[in-house]
């Protein structure tokens, strides 16, 4: 026998779920593998969305109180701390595809992210953004807060019957606040597309400097060799003239197909700290995973250090979403006391938090060993740490 709940009754089934879900306690658990520990819990999902946004909740317009406007997924987003709150702005993905932004606030940075009431306004330009995504926040030092994110639109240069090419471009906006956004003009480069455009945290030579991912096509890096950056003198018009290759899509390694930066890097004493994302080819698609380097202080443009691999690959139920075997970074948040969290999705679909402190990730990045890029000389190098170890033992 079926049991009858009234429209009240399911109103509160939906809302007391909603309140349990971000009340919910996250730890990590395990010991982790020395440079960081990942949390049990996602920290947002589809259903950390706030029921207002999805349902009507008038009985008279909304009998069966249906969804009326679904959330089909939430991930990539952007971080910042800012008066003691941990934010994080969010690619929100509706039912209808089309993704959006919406900003989480949690005290602790691990658990209990509540989005804002409602999601961010994006001003638009004269050439309208059909789809708005994966917004990296850089708190820059001439006074504003940064959100570049990538916005997409038809490809007119195809046949009407195309009706999936599209073009990828950097838009910018910035705020002091994260309430009231301003839209600067797109990004201009050399290149027929970008995506993963991030602005650097500081000027560099009296100038804005931008890392880029020059693309050939909407999916196709091509050409675009890998990771790229490039000056620029007037953020209100945004041009980057040159665009010079930072880190290197390499044959036979996690990044062999694309990379992209991640948020805007890490200073420390030692160097700027990265994380971006590496895309290899499997005969099951594509596969991301997180990887990190370490560039020079006065040309963050230049790489000191890069550890062969992955940091962070997908692994559990990470594996598995709307486009699986993807983990994607666009934010990360430095506490004082050199804690670092990292946000990530796992496929397309829904955010992690993983925990470090910059002391770790120096070490990782500074003392293991980068990729000799041949099998015979992997096994040399691992067979150097072995034999360190057994001789340890002895
Ligand atoms: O689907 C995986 C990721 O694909 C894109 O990244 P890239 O441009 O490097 O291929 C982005 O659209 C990203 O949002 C997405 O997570």
């Amino acid at each position: 026998m079926s049991t009858k709940y009234t429209f009240s009754q399911k109103l509160k089934v939906i809302n007391d779920e909603y309140e349990e879900l971000i009340n919910k306690k996250n730890h990590a658990s395990g010991i982790g593998n020395g440079i960081y520990k990942r949390f049990d819990n996602p920290i947002l999902t589809k259903d950390h969305i706030p029921p207002f946004w999805i349902y009507d909740i008038d009985s008279k317009d909304n009998p069966n109180l249906q969804e009326r406007m679904g959330i089909n997924a939430v991930f990539n987003p952007g971080a910042i701390k800012l008066n003691d709150k941990y934010y994080l702005v969010a690619r929100i993905e509706g039912v209808d595809r089309k993704s959006f932004f919406g900003i989480a606030e949690s005290n602790k940075g691990t658990e209990g992210f509540r989005f804002w009431d409602k999601p961010v306004v994006i001003p638009q330009t004269d050439n309208p953004d059909v789809n708005v995504y994966d917004m990296r926040l850089t708190n820059h030092e001439d006074g504003w807060i940064y959100g570049v994110f990538c916005t997409e639109r038809k490809d007119k240069s195809v046949s009407e019957f195309d009706t999936s090419s599209a073009v990828a471009q950097a838009g910018i906006v910035r705020t002091k606040d994260l309430i009231k956004w301003e839209r600067l003009p797109d990004l201009k480069t050399p290149s027929p597309q970008q995506r993963n455009v991030v602005l650097h945290p500081e000027y560099v030579n009296n100038k804005y400097g931008f890392y880029t991912r020059p693309q050939d096509g909407f999916v196709d890096a091509g050409s675009g060799g890998g990771i790229g950056w490039g000056y620029c003198e007037d953020i209100e018009n945004p041009i980057v003239e040159h665009e010079q290759i930072v880190d290197q899509r390499v044959y036979h390694t996690i990044k062999e197909v694309k990379n992209g930066q991640g948020p805007p890097p890490i200073k420390t004493k030692k160097g700027w700290m990265h994380l971006a994302h590496g895309v290899r080819n499997t005969a099951a698609g594509l596969r991301y995973v997180l990887y990190m380097f370490l560039t020079d202080l006065e040309k963050p443009y230049k790489i000191i250090s890069e550890p062969a691999g992955y940091l962070i690959a997908p692994q559990a139920d990470e594996r598995v979403g709307d486009v699986s075997n993807v983990v994607f970074s666009n934010g990360w948040i430095e506490d004082d006391d050199g804690k670092i969290y990292i946000y990530y999705a796992s496929s397309d679909t829904r955010i992690h938090v993983a925990t470090s402190t910059r002391e770790k990730l120096l070490d990782y990045l500074m003392n293991s060993p980068s990729d000799p890029l041949t099998s015979a000389k992997c096994v040399n190098q691992r067979i150097e740490l072995i034999e360190k170890n057994l001789n340890l033992n002895k």
